[in-house]
């Protein structure tokens, strides 16, 4: 008896982390898709990412996406499962599509936070962070969004291990975060843009988080997120409020979009998906497919955008 049967995958319900979704979507269509292994969590569950591109013999500029940092926010890897579907399936009809897997690669990680991705199914459903532990605490994980090393623990971040936002023991600590971080370091001569899929609240947001200093390139980021939010709305009427992190929902330090973006990665977003708080984390299963249909125009905005402004 191998225990209780998974129920099937479906694109329309919130499915938990499992490797056969992943392999049979990444051997569907070898000239678009492929797959590696970036490291493993802390429980020991690869991390694989998915290249979505047209095969070429030289490197191509490239986009990162991630879904699943925090663990509850189960739209999140609904969407990145939606985005490689789509992609697959629009890929030669519809040109916005063609054009960008012809000239970019798109890595999606499906979910970030395996572990703790797990817990949320089988444990606790509110759970955020991670699900390592350290001798010392009986509280577990950290926050991977405030891990990071942008201004790592000075704000909107907590050094007690038993707080929702941990910012960890020190920048990185958490496996998955230094294993994100390391594939982004070894390739960022090729990564133009930094994706990353929270929820909730219905905003799109950039650097900072961690400062209220304005970006170098605040204007440009603010009028593409303001593009891809006009965008967004013109399917259903989801109307998304765009700015810096920091002013626009909270101060936190440690987070992706920030490091990304001084890595070097100009083009980096945090979006905050459907609701703004009615169902919050909780959102139906009936809200998966206009959430990540309307989601798709403005990814594929910016992607657009950024195809056109190779830097
Ligand atoms: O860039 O300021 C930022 C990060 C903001 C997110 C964070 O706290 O990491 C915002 C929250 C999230 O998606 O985790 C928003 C949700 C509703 C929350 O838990 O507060
Ligand atoms: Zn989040």
């Amino acid at each position: 008896d191998g225990g209780p049967t998974p129920r099937a995958h479906s694109y329309t319900k919130y499915n938990n982390w499992n490797d056969s979704w992943i392999a049979s979507i990444s051997s569907s269509n070898p000239n678009l898709i492929s797959k590696q292994v970036i490291g493993n969590t802390y429980e020991g569950r690869p991390m694989t990412l998915l290249k979505l591109g047209k095969k070429s013999s030289s490197s191509k500029p490239a986009i990162f996406m991630d879904c699943g940092i925090h663990a509850r926010e189960w739209i999140s890897p609904a969407f990145c499962q939606w985005f490689v579907k789509e992609a697959l399936s629009t890929y030669g009809s519809d040109a916005q599509m063609t054009s960008l897997l012809n000239q970019m690669d798109v890595y999606v990680l499906p979910v970030f936070n395996i572990d703790g991705y797990d817990y949320t199914h089988k444990g606790s459903r509110m759970w955020r962070k991670t699900r390592s532990r350290k001798s010392g605490s009986s509280c577990i994980g950290a926050d991977p969004n405030r891990n990071f090393n942008a201004g790592w623990c000075t704000l909107g971040a907590s050094s007690n291990p038993c707080s929702d936002t941990f910012c960890g023991y020190s920048p990185e600590s958490e496996i998955e975060v230094k294993n994100v971080a390391n594939f982004i370091r070894r390739n960022k001569a090729i990564i133009k843009a930094y994706i990353t899929i929270h929820s909730y609240s219905q905003l799109l947001l950039f650097p900072y988080s961690y400062t209220y200093d304005l970006a170098q390139h605040h204007s440009e980021l603010m009028q593409v997120a303001q593009g891809a939010s006009a965008a967004l709305r013109s399917l259903y009427g989801t109307r998304y409020t765009s700015g810096p992190g920091a002013t626009t929902i909270y101060p936190a330090a440690g987070g992706s979009d920030d490091w990304a973006y001084d890595l070097g990665v100009k083009y980096s977003y945090t979006f905050e998906l459907r609701d703004t708080g009615r169902y919050g984390f909780l959102l139906p299963e009936s809200q998966i497919k206009p959430t990540c249909e309307e989601t798709m125009l403005a990814v594929k905005y910016i992607a657009a955008y950024v195809r056109k402004n190779i830097y």
